[in-house]
């Protein structure tokens, strides 16, 4: 029986030194390990042996089974190690190779110009204020001097929801929003940038939701001057040095006097041409004073303080800026399009 057992270990440890894989080792050790093994035979036959045998072949046995587990488990190592290496050796990366090329995204034209106008006027000491896209129709129109059957709402028709519930039409109800919430006492210098909606039919100068900046300044003594100051150093900053503004009398229900300002126009230097229909000017934002009924109904006194505002379109602006001709490139996102801002960042 000694001599069986060691003739089981030197078979079982030549097979396993031979193994070629993990699956034929684990075939190994079920063979010589498991329990219909000839070691567990052995094992079993021990009944049969004297009482003196007994301890000698267990014990023989117990060696036997531990050196051939041994060997199996340095074996696993060792073909275990190697399995990892030949998988590096197969994911190995060639660093010589060029990198794919990567897209990179930009700002959308019309985010880089409201941004820039938003910096403009943060550096004037303004803040900047926003409100809800579903407006109320007191603060889109009767808190700025709108009453209800007002024929001025026409002129900006508008996306109702429910009687009393719209699509804000311009961005001023952020001002009745600002004033109301400052409860009579000023001062107040605010920037309001958002979207707005119109029922226009879309063309190259339309679209039925665009951008707006609302500008607001509350506060004693505050004049057209300033006004027209701070729409000139804007429209410098903005176009150029070289650029004159005008202001012609308009009329908004929320403002009085009431005014638009036009700036000279690039292309023709301010001669007249096709960009400026002729007038030498182009037309970018409409302001005013803000009209004592709607200073009285957000609380304010109107003999103490007074205010000016201005609201412009960002879209026509981008359009002056970049040469765009069709205010619906904004919104078509066409890459070739939106692939030329990306130049400038
Ligand atoms: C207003 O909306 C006033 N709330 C502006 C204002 C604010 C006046 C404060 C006085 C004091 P208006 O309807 O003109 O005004 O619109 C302002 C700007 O929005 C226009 O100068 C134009 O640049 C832009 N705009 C108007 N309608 C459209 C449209 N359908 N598509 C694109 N831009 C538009």
């Amino acid at each position: 029986m000694q001599e069986r057992l060691q003739e089981l270990q030197t078979e079982a440890i030549q097979k396993v030194d031979q193994a070629a894989g993990l699956k034929e080792l684990n075939d190994i050790r079920v063979a010589y390990l498991g329990k219909k093994g000839p070691i567990t035979e052995v094992l079993r036959g021990m009944g049969k042996l004297s009482a003196e045998e007994r301890p000698v072949i267990g014990a023989l046995a117990n060696e036997v089974r531990e050196a051939i587990s041994a060997r199996i488990e340095a074996k696993q190592s060792e073909l275990e190690e190697a399995a990892v290496q030949e998988k590096l050796a197969g994911e190995s990366i060639d660093v010589t190779l060029p990198g794919r090329p990567v897209n990179v995204g930009s700002h959308h034209p019309l985010t880089k110009i409201i941004e820039e106008i938003e910096d403009l006027f943060i550096g004037m000491g303004y803040e900047i204020a926003e409100g809800p896209e579903v407006e109320q129709d007191y603060y889109n129109f009767e808190a700025l001097n709108l009453p209800k059957g007002h024929p001025a709402r026409d002129m900006q028709d508008s996306f109702y929801i429910t009687e009393e519930i719209l699509l804000r039409t311009h961005t001023s109800p952020v001002q009745a929003r600002t004033m109301k919430k400052h409860q009579g006492k000023g001062p107040i210098k605010i920037i309001c940038p958002g979207k707005v909606y119109r029922r226009d039919n879309d063309d190259a100068t339309h679209s039925h939701q665009f951008m707006q900046i609302e500008g607001l300044v509350v506060g004693e003594n505050i004049r057209m001057s300033d006004l027209k100051g701070t729409l000139d150093v804007f429209a410098k900053k903005m176009f150029g040095q070289d650029r004159e503004i005008r202001l012609r009398p308009s009329f908004f229900p929320f403002t009085e006097p009431s005014v638009e300002m036009d700036i000279s126009c690039k292309m023709c230097g301010g001669h007249g041409c096709s960009v400026c229909k002729q007038t030498g000017w182009i037309e970018i934002l409409g302001a005013g004073m803000v009209h004592p009924n709607v200073l009285e109904m957000a609380g304010y006194d109107s003999k103490k303080y007074t205010g000016f505002a201005f609201g412009m379109g960002p879209e026509r602006i981008a359009m002056l800026k970049y040469g765009v001709d069709d205010i619906r490139h904004f919104y078509t996102n066409d890459v070739r399009f939106l692939k030329q801002f990306a130049i400038e960042e």
